[in-house]
C-alpha cells in the first residue's frame, strides 16, 4: 500500500488525524489511483470493447480499496486516527452514469472481467450530469442537475484526441479512462468521450432550460433519461455517433499497434453492444475500414465477425427506430452504407418484417445488429425464449445459430463484500472465504440451514443492517422508520410495467383493513426508491399516488402504528447499497414477460431478503434454485399474458367492478382523504388509466398478489423458518455473480484467450 501518512502530509502538511473527511478523501482517491496505475497490464493479441452510453458505476472509493486488497488496512489506519471510513465515503459524489439496470450490469460486467484478468475495456461517454437529482416538492418529482465531477476525480485525461464529423460541422473529441480495479487482478480502463467545448454555463433553471441544438455546447452535458421530445431525441443521435466514431478510432488504432492489418480485425476485437444505443458503430467501422482502403464487400464481412449484440427489452416502445432524416442530420456519411446494408437484406428476403430501414424511412437499430453481428443474446432464459418465439421469430428462423442466453449477474465485490461486512464476516466464519474468489461455494451454506446458532446470527446480522437503515434514513432524508418493523422493499425504475402501482394498492387495502381493527402481526414498513422520466406522466402520478400515501398514513394515529409506507428521494446506487441489505421482502412484481431479468432481485436474494415476484425474467431463475418454500410466487404466467396481449381480452374495469377489495382501494386514490393531501389533475388521471386502460394489467393479477402478500407476513413470524429461507436465498445466490455471466459471454462469444 502507498504510504497515506506522506500523501496527507505532502498535500496538507498535517496529520491524518488533524485531517477533515474531506481532505482524506481526496488523499484516498490520490493513492488509489496511484495504484490502480502501478498495475502492469499484460497487452494480449484479441482484445474485447464494451460499448455502452451508460455505465452505472456508482462510488468507487470503497469498491476500489476493496479491490486492491486494502480496505480493512486503510480502514483501520483511519481509526486509529479517530476517523471512520464510512464518514469519508460520504464526501464522493454518486457518479449516477446510468438510468438503471443495464447501466448497473455494465459497471457490474467491467468488474467482473477486470477480476476474471481478461483484456476487455468499456467504451462510453462522459457526461457532465448524471441522471437527474430526484427532489420531492408538494409530494411531486422535481428534477434538478446532478453534477459528479469534480477539481479532482476519478477520470485521467489523455493526450488522445479525434476530430469528429457531423452533418455540417466538427468536433474534437478527448478520451478521458478511468481505472477499472479487479478484485486481486488486472487493472482495466472505461474510456469515456467528451469533448472540449462543452458549457455548463448554458444550463438554467431547470435541466430542460438549455438550448438542445447548441451541439457544440451541450453534446456530453446531460444522460438522457428518455426521448420524449424531438429536439432531445436528435441530441440523443448526435451522441451516439459522437460515442461509436470516437470508440471505434479507438479500437481500430488499439488494434494496428498490436499489430492488426484490420483484413485480420476480427482475431483482434471483438465489440459488445449493450443494445441498440450503440449500434451505429456497425456502418461507422465499415466506413472507417473502407477509408483505410479495404472494400466494401470485405469491410461488411470483417464487421460481421467483430459485433455481437445484447438485447434488454421487448418493450417495443423501447426498440430504437431513428427516422433517416435523423441520421442524414447527423451523419451523412454513413447513410450510404446503412443503404446498401439494408438492400443486401432486400435482395435475399421478402419478409419485411427483417428489413432494417422500413416503409416509414425508419432504421431499425435492432435489425442491423442482428444481420450484421455474428451474436445476439438475450439477459435471461425465459426473456431469450421469448425473443426466440415471438419478438425476434423471424431473425431467429434466419439466424438460429447467432442466439443465445446469457442471464445476467452482479457483482458480488460491490453487493456483498462492499455493502454488507457483517455477512460478509459471518460467511467467511462459517463458509471460510473461498466464495470471495469463486461465488459457487456459498452453497456450502445451504448446509448449515438447520444450525441454530447459525440462525440466530443470520437474523442478528438483519438486524443490524435494519438499524444501519434506520439511522441512515433519519440522518439524510429525516425519515423515522422502526427497525422491528418488518421492512417491505420496492426498488427500481418508475415503470407501469414494475407495478408499483399494484403494490400501492395492496398497502391502501392494507389501511383499510386496520381501520377496520385487522391489525397485522407486526407494524409494516414498505419502502420505495424509483425516478420517473420526466416525461412519463403516469410514472409521476404513481409517484404522486405514493408520497400522498405516506402523508396520509403518517398523519393518522389509527394506521400509523402498524403501517409506514415511505418513499425515498433520489434513488441511486448508493441508497441502494443500504436499502438492499436491510430487507425482509423484495418486491419482484412485473407482469410476466415484461421485465427482461431484473437484477436488484439477484442483490437481494445475495443479501438474504425473500422475493415476492411473478414468474419473469430473472424471477424464474431463481424460483428454480430456490424451490417453492423460499419464495412467493404468484400472478399469470408469461404465456398467459402473451396471449391475453394477442388477444386483447384484457379488460380492467372487469376485475374493477367484480371485486370489492379491488373497487374500495382504486376508488380511494380520487377520495377525499387522498384529495386532501394531493393533486386532484394527477390522482385523477391515475384513477382514469387503472380503470380505462391499464396497459400493463395491474388488476389481473391483484387478488393471487394480496393473498401472496398475506401469506408471506404470516410466515415472517417463525422466525425460525424465516431464517432458514435467508440461509437458502444467500447459499443459491452463487449463479447471479456476474464472474459466471462474463465467463459465459468470454467462452461462447468473445474468445479471448
Ligand atoms: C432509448 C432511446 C432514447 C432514450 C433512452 C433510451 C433508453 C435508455 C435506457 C432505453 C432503455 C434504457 C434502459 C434499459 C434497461 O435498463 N433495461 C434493463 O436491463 C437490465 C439489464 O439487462 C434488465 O435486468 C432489466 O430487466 C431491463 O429492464
Amino acid at each position: 500500500m502507498m504510504n497515506l501518512k506522506e500523501i496527507v502530509a505532502g498535500r496538507y502538511q498535517k496529520e491524518i488525524s488533524q485531517c477533515s473527511n474531506e481532505e482524506l478523501y481526496y488523499a484516498l482517491l490520490d493513492m488509489v489511483k496511484g495504484m490502480a496505475s502501478q498495475k502492469e497490464v499484460k497487452k494480449d493479441k484479441r482484445k474485447l470493447y464494451y460499448i455502452s452510453a451508460e455505465f452505472l458505476i456508482g462510488k468507487l472509493l470503497s469498491n476500489n480499496l476493496i479491490n486492491l486488497g486494502i480496505y480493512d488496512e486503510v480502514k483501520k489506519l483511519l481509526e486509529e486516527n479517530g476517523k471512520d471510513i464510512c464518514a469519508i465515503e460520504e464526501v464522493e459524489p454518486e457518479p449516477s452514469l446510468g438510468n438503471g439496470g443495464l447501466g448497473r450490469l455494465a459497471a457490474c460486467f467491467l468488474d467482473s472481467i477486470a477480476t476474471l484478468g481478461l483484456n476487455g475495456d468499456g467504451i462510453g461517454l462522459n457526461y457532465h450530469y448524471g441522471l437527474f437529482k430526484q427532489v420531492f416538492d408538494n409530494n411531486l418529482q422535481k428534477e434538478t442537475k446532478n453534477p459528479w465531477i469534480e477539481e479532482q476525480s476519478w477520470l485521467n485525461k489523455t493526450e488522445r484526441t479525434y476530430q469528429i464529423q457531423f452533418g455540417g460541422f466538427n468536433v474534437v473529441s478527448r478520451l478521458y479512462d478511468l481505472s477499472v480495479v479487479g478484485y486481486e487482478n488486472r487493472t482495466n480502463n472505461l474510456h469515456l468521450f467528451d469533448i472540449e467545448t462543452i458549457d455548463e454555463g448554458i444550463v438554467g433553471e431547470t435541466i430542460d432550460d438549455f438550448n438542445k441544438e447548441d451541439i457544440v455546447r451541450n453534446l456530453t452535458l446531460f444522460l438522457y433519461p428518455d426521448d420524449s421530445d424531438d429536439k432531445g431525441r436528435l441530441l440523443r443521435v448526435y451522441q451516439q455517433y459522437f460515442m461509436v466514431s470516437s470508440g471505434a478510432r479507438l479500437i481500430l488504432d488499439e488494434a494496428v499497434e498490436r499489430g492488426c492489418t484490420l483484413h485480420d480485425l476480427a482475431e483482434y476485437v471483438t465489440i459488445q453492444i449493450n443494445d441498440t444505443h450503440p449500434s451505429m458503430v456497425i456502418p461507422e467501422l465499415i466506413r472507417l475500414l473502407m477509408e483505410r482502403g479495404i472494400g466494401m464487400d470485405e469491410a461488411i464481412q470483417i464487421v460481421s465477425k467483430t459485433c455481437a449484440y445484447t438485447n434488454h427489452t421487448i418493450l417495443a416502445e423501447a426498440l430504437e427506430k431513428w427516422p433517416i432524416v435523423y441520421l442524414e442530420k447527423v451523419a451523412p456519411q454513413i447513410m450510404p452504407i446503412i443503404y446498401e446494408l439494408h438492400n443486401r437484406v432486400a435482395a435475399k428476403y421478402t419478409d419485411k418484417s427483417v428489413y432494417i430501414i422500413d416503409d416509414d424511412r425508419r432504421v431499425h437499430m435492432a435489425h442491423m445488429d442482428i444481420h450484421y453481428g455474428y451474436s445476439v443474446n438475450g439477459v435471461a432464459a425465459l426473456h431469450t425464449q421469448i425473443l426466440q418465439d415471438s419478438e425476434l421469430k423471424n431473425f431467429y428462423n434466419i439466424y438460429p445459430e447467432k442466439f443465445n442466453n446469457k442471464t445476467n449477474g452482479i457483482t458480488f465485490r460491490r453487493w456483498l463484500l462492499h455493502c454488507n461486512h457483517q455477512l460478509t464476516e459471518l460467511l467467511d466464519d462459517s463458509i471460510g472465504s473461498g466464495f470471495k474468489k469463486d461465488a459457487m461455494e456459498l452453497e456450502k451454506f445451504t448446509k448449515l440451514a438447520d444450525d441454530d446458532a447459525l440462525i440466530e446470527k443470520v437474523l442478528a446480522v438483519k438486524q443490524e443492517k435494519k438499524t444501519e437503515l434506520k439511522n441512515y434514513l433519519k440522518a439524510t432524508q429525516n425519515i423515522d422508520i422502526d427497525e422491528n418493523s418488518v421492512f417491505d422493499i420496492q426498488i427500481k425504475r418508475l415503470h407501469e410495467y414494475k407495478r408499483q402501482q399494484m403494490n400501492a394498492l395492496y398497502l391502501i387495502h392494507k389501511y383499510f383493513e386496520i381501520k377496520e381493527g385487522k391489525k397485522p402481526a407486526r407494524p409494516i414498513t414498505a419502502i420505495f426508491g424509483a425516478k420517473a422520466a420526466p416525461a412519463y406522466t403516469i410514472a409521476k402520478d404513481i409517484i404522486h399516488l405514493i408520497l400522498c400515501m405516506q402523508q396520509l398514513i403518517e398523519n393518522d394515529p389509527d394506521v400509523s402504528p402498524y403501517l409506514k409506507v415511505v418513499m425515498v428521494e433520489n434513488y441511486n446506487v448508493t441508497l441502494a447499497e443500504k436499502l438492499i441489505p436491510a430487507a425482509d421482502i423484495h418486491e419482484q412484481i412485473s407482469l410476466a414477460s415484461k421485465e427482461a431479468s431484473g437484477t436488484s432481485n439477484m442483490k437481494f436474494m445475495l443479501n438474504g431478503a425473500v422475493a415476492i415476484g411473478t414468474m419473469d425474467g430473472a424471477n424464474v431463475e431463481i424460483a428454480d434454485l430456490v424451490g417453492e418454500d423460499n419464495i412467493y410466487i404468484f400472478g399469470e404466467s408469461s404465456d398467459q399474458v402473451i396471449k391475453h396481449y394477442e388477444k386483447a381480452d384484457y379488460v380492467s374495469k372487469k376485475y374493477y367492478d367484480e371485486d370489492a377489495n379491488i373497487k374500495r382501494a382504486v376508488d380511494f386514490i380520487v377520495s377525499d382523504e387522498m384529495l386532501s393531501v394531493g393533486q386532484r389533475e394527477n390522482l385523477e388521471r391515475l384513477y382514469n388509466e387503472l380503470i380505462n386502460k391499464d396497459w400493463f394489467m395491474t388488476l389481473l393479477d391483484w387478488d393471487e398478489y394480496r393473498i401472496k402478500k398475506d401469506e408471506m407476513l404470516a410466515d415472517f413470524e417463525d422466525r425460525k423458518a424465516w431464517a432458514k429461507k435467508m440461509i437458502i436465498n444467500i447459499g443459491k445466490a452463487g449463479f447471479f455473480s456476474s464472474d459466471r455471466t462474463i465467463e459465459q459471454y468470454n467462452n461462447d462469444i468473445w474468445k479471448l484467450g
